[in-house]
């Protein structure tokens, strides 16, 4: 039986958003799993052994880091309807990276102008809103956001470039919805469900909204919510899956055993510890124990983490 698919996420972050509408979707049934918005998080950690953005899929004692990845296992678990269409594979894969890296900093740039930014901390209390801040500018190392005037223009810029391909065609990538629409769309539902009196940036490209309301259909609401310690219970008594049998990608000069360290390449660059077990040409698996969670195994897509010795 497949055991059930956690989702480790907290209801106003764009990209566990992305996520819980490719599990509408692909109509699979999830279980909500609630944790912090900013560090620490404890119980996330215990099972991810330090990574700590969000989201995170927990399927037993597997664990599932960033969401390039998470998309790969929901099309293994759920190959229909597909999020990689035949004929548009390389370009929805391009698209749903250009996304998630360029369109998001600059929607989140717009999204939280001062305007915005009050809007979403007056929901939240003046001291967290002022720990949030202090969070996000440690985790983005001190680099400065885009400015207000230039996160408006480029922003508009690229919304009028997604505008001009959903004139010819109802998703990104043709008549089907691909990975591509997913990552389009959680940046532009931040701006419309969180600063809703900026998505007037929205009017100059009513394609966009006719695509909003075609990727919102995909309901993604979940009746179950699982504890954080409720998962750290469900990985201790899971054992990891067998690993897939694919090539060891070596490029490191680092061998399958070894103590290794892995962490993103940018922002929330939090390690993880602990055996490599497998590299291959997507994907980085590392074994990890903690008292509480047992021992998982912790995957990590391999574009956009370093892996080093430990
Ligand atoms: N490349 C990552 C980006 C994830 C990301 O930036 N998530 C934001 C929330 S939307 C985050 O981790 N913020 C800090 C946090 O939640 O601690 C992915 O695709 O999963």
């Amino acid at each position: 039986m497949q055991e059930s698919i956690l989702l480790h996420h907290y209801p106003v972050s764009p990209f566990a958003e992305k996520i819980r509408r490719i599990l509408g979707f692909k109509n699979l049934a999830w279980s909500s799993v609630q944790i912090p918005m900013i560090m620490p998080k404890p119980d996330l950690v215990a099972l991810t052994g330090g990574h700590r953005r969000t989201p995170v899929m927990q399927i037993g004692a597997d664990i599932y880091c960033d969401t390039a990845l998470i998309s790969d296992i929901l099309e293994h678990l759920a190959p229909t309807p597909t999020l990689y269409p035949d004929h548009e594979k390389g370009l929805t894969r391009i698209l749903a990276q250009w996304a998630d890296t360029i369109l998001f900093p600059v929607a989140m740039a717009y999204n939280f102008q001062p305007k915005g930014a009050e809007h979403v901390f007056s929901k939240m209390g003046a001291e967290a809103a002022k720990a949030f801040g202090a969070d996000r500018s440690a985790m983005r190392g001190g680099a400065p956001r885009m400015s207000p005037p230039e996160a408006t223009i480029t922003y508009k810029s690229y919304l009028r470039r997604l505008s001009s391909i959903l004139d010819n065609q109802p998703f990104l990538c043709g008549d089907q919805p691909s990975l591509a629409d997913f990552s389009a769309f959680h940046p532009i539902w931040f701006t419309i469900n969180n600063v809703p009196h900026l998505s007037h940036i929205l009017d100059a490209t009513p394609e966009i909204l006719k695509w909003y309301k075609r990727i919102s259909a995909f309901d993604s609401s979940t009746k179950l919510e699982v504890t954080s310690s409720e998962a750290l219970k469900i990985s201790a008594n899971a054992k990891p899956k067998a690993l897939v049998d694919e090539i060891f990608e070596d490029v490191h000069g680092i061998g399958l055993g070894s103590q290794v360290i892995i962490h993103a390449e940018s922002f929330g660059v939090e390690p993880t510890q602990g055996k490599l077990l497998a590299a291959t040409k997507t994907r980085f698996t590392i074994e990890q124990t903690d008292p509480r969670a047992g021992t998982v195994n912790v995957h990590f897509p391999r574009n956009g983490f370093m892996l080093k010795q430990a």
